[in-house]
């Protein structure tokens, strides 16, 4: 039974139920009697396995199909009525032309298969910044995780009363054919179409396709933003808290910093660290002047392997309990999950994650996919912040960009100011992780971790940055950041999670004038003593001075990567005249 009497909705809902013909259409309300029947029913077709719920109590594995496993950006389409709109760094289609591709897709794609329709609100429910999505999917599995990873049920709709604005998500799995796989944003009209596919974020359609594609598109109509930006607060001894954002690409450290813990010297000082989102940031000007930061999610989507005990516990925890777990290897001696790097005993009576025998004595193979993932409630999380469910957000002091390089960037350094700090962005670069479909490893220019989410012609996103930057009264101060530098063997140099702590305080130090620093070529960096090292045993001065050391032939080659990147907004003119001439000065102060 429909669970509204929201006109545009039912019109739409009905305009679906024609084109999928699917045989029951079930709208989820939200109760915890309606989940428990379709986890149980998932359970029953082997879509779920539910796992040992002593150990990890509401906890349930799925495994995706060996072609499904991460987003698909070559697939990945703005289909905006010209193709300046989505401009040179998103795939475009005229929108005619794909909705008749995708109807072909959907006609008939839900025969003999139950509709569920989920009503959604990204950010708290009701709040002025929240905004209502309704996605119709096949997949239990979909349901399931948009009820971790979103704010669902009939008190969506409630508040949302006969308005009739709402993002439209239609998802179908149909037979997950990659050939036939699209994920397509119509920014003018609010939709979004995926089909053939039941993987993170290429189906839960609140995530990547509308907090960040369409919000996107509209943070600039509207006058906010919407960044792949993790948000944090930094407690000092004193017990006031500073808040930063940041931006790292897919799988580059974005959940690991939002949950970490300060080294022992720290926590003995009285600092602690809050976490209030790790993947997605709205971002407003405040009446106070000040950039405000809300997390419109309402769980975590993280990385697994990789997350241990000493890299990032707060994730471990939060993964304990009414958690869904993709693609990770399963553990048959307990029922329970494991993941490279989970701990030094791979399970030697396991499946895979391609659903094969496998034992981590003698395989050489991966138990679990490097992109396999968990499915999160934000509440699980010990160091959640007490604002996390503010719908104001929090104020924040400082944004960082960073990402994967083995050489070219520095440790830390900070832009000279607003617009030099967009040009930073702007600049990011970094190497490709699992988290995409492709090669990984390999560098590419990412700007501000938003070459696959941003909805609209990247030129003009960065004109927005600028734009934003002349409203904000008390602007964030920029800075960039490489927890990835390498030596000669590639191995890390910087110990990185938890001792991240230590660029932090530098860096808000700066945020609030405390602290000198030096002026080069790229911008200010601290003097190698200004990071605290005490208590790390491989770290010393001379490795400080290595991690901060800019090498001019490095960034004069990078200079060169630059103009052809930027020459690629060249066809329609949208890299603004600001960008041009922060590229230029670099230029001239590398000599
Ligand atoms: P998405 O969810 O894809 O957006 O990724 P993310 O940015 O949240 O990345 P995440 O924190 O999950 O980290 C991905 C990988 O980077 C994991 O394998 C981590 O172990 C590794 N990583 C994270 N932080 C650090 C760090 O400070 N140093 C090093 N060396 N590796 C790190
Ligand atoms: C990312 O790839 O940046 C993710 C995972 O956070 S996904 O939801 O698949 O986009
Ligand atoms: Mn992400």
């Amino acid at each position: 039974m429909a669970l509204t009497t929201n006109k545009a909705i039912l019109e739409w809902v009905d305009s679906q139920v024609k084109m999928l013909q699917p045989d029951e259409v079930v709208w989820i309300d939200g109760s915890e009697e309606q989940l428990n029947a379709l986890r149980k029913e998932a359970v029953s077709t082997g879509e779920m396995i539910e796992l040992n719920q002593e150990k990890l109590p509401g906890c349930y594995l799925h495994r995706t199909a060996t072609n499904d496993v991460a987003r698909v950006e070559d697939r990945t389409f703005i289909c905006t009525p010209t193709r300046k709109e989505a401009g040179p760094t998103n795939n475009w289609m005229d929108p005619e032309e794909m909705y008749a591709k995708l109807n072909a897709l959907y006609d008939g794609a839900m025969k003999g298969r139950t509709m569920y329709v989920i009503p959604y609100s990204m950010s708290v429910v009701g709040s002025p910044f929240a905004k209502v999505g309704i996605e119709v999917t096949d997949s239990i599995y979909v349901v399931l995780n948009m009820v971790i990873m979103t704010r669902v049920g009939k008190n969506v709709l409630d508040v949302h009363g006969d308005n009739p604005e709402f993002i439209k998500g239609t998802h179908a799995k149909k037979d997950v054919n990659p050939e036939e796989r699209y994920i397509v944003q119509f920014p003018q009209d609010n939709a979004i179409c995926s089909v053939n596919s039941a993987y993170g974020g290429n189906v839960l359609l609140g995530k990547k396709c509308f907090a960040l594609r369409i919000a996107s598109y509209l943070g600039r109509n509207e006058g906010w933003m919407a960044e792949h930006m993790l948000i944090l607060g930094i407690e000092n001894p004193q017990g006031e808290i500073r808040y930063v954002t940041a931006a790292f690409p897919s799988a580059c450290g974005k959940t690991n910093l939002a949950m970490l813990i300060p080294p022992e010297g720290y926590r003995k000082a009285g600092y602690k660290a809050w976490c209030v989102g790790d993947d997605i940031a709205w971002l407003r000007v405040g009446d106070d002047g000040r950039l405000w930061a809300v997390n419109p999610e309402n769980g975590f989507f993280g990385v697994a392997p990789g997350t241990n005990e000493q890299s990032n516990p707060n994730a471990l925890a939060s993964t304990r309990k009414n958690t869904i777990f993709t693609n990770v290897c399963h553990n048959l001696d307990d029922n329970t999950v494991w993941w490279e790097k989970l701990d030094k005993n791979p399970p030697t009576n396991a499946i895979d994650w391609t659903g094969k025998p496998w034992n981590g004595s003698v395989d050489k193979t991966n138990g679990a996919h490097p992109n396999s993932r968990f499915t999160a409630p934000a509440i699980n999380c010990p160091c959640i912040s007490s604002e996390f469910n503010n719908p104001q957000g929090v104020p924040i002091s400082a944004i960082i960009f960073g990402g994967r390089r083995a050489k070219t960037a520095p440790l830390v350094y900070q832009s000279f100011d607003w617009n030099h700090g967009v040009f930073v962005g702007s600049i990011m670069a970094s190497e490709t992780t699992a988290a995409a479909a492709g090669a990984v490893g390999v560098v590419r220019r990412d700007p501000m971790a938003m070459l696959p989410f941003c909805g609209y012609n990247m030129g003009d996103y960065f004109g927005h940055w600028i734009e934003m930057g002349k409203k904000i009264p008390h602007q964030p101060k920029i800075f960039n950041v490489n927890w990835f530098r390498t030596d000669d063997e590639g191995n890390f140099i910087w110990p990185g999670f938890g001792d991240n702590m230590r660029v932090l305080e530098w860096i808000l130090k700066r945020a609030f004038d405390e602290i000198d620093a030096v002026e080069t070529e790229i911008g200010y960096m601290p003097r190698p003593e200004d990071i605290n090292i005490e208590g790390l045993d491989d770290v010393t001065l001379d490795t400080m001075k290595e991690l901060l050391s800019v090498d001019k032939e490095y960034w004069k080659e990078d200079v060169e990567n630059i103009k052809e990147f930027y020459a690629k907004f060249d066809e329609f003119d949208t890299l603004p005249q600001e960008l041009k001439d922060q590229l230029a000065a670099l230029e001239k102060r590398l000599g």
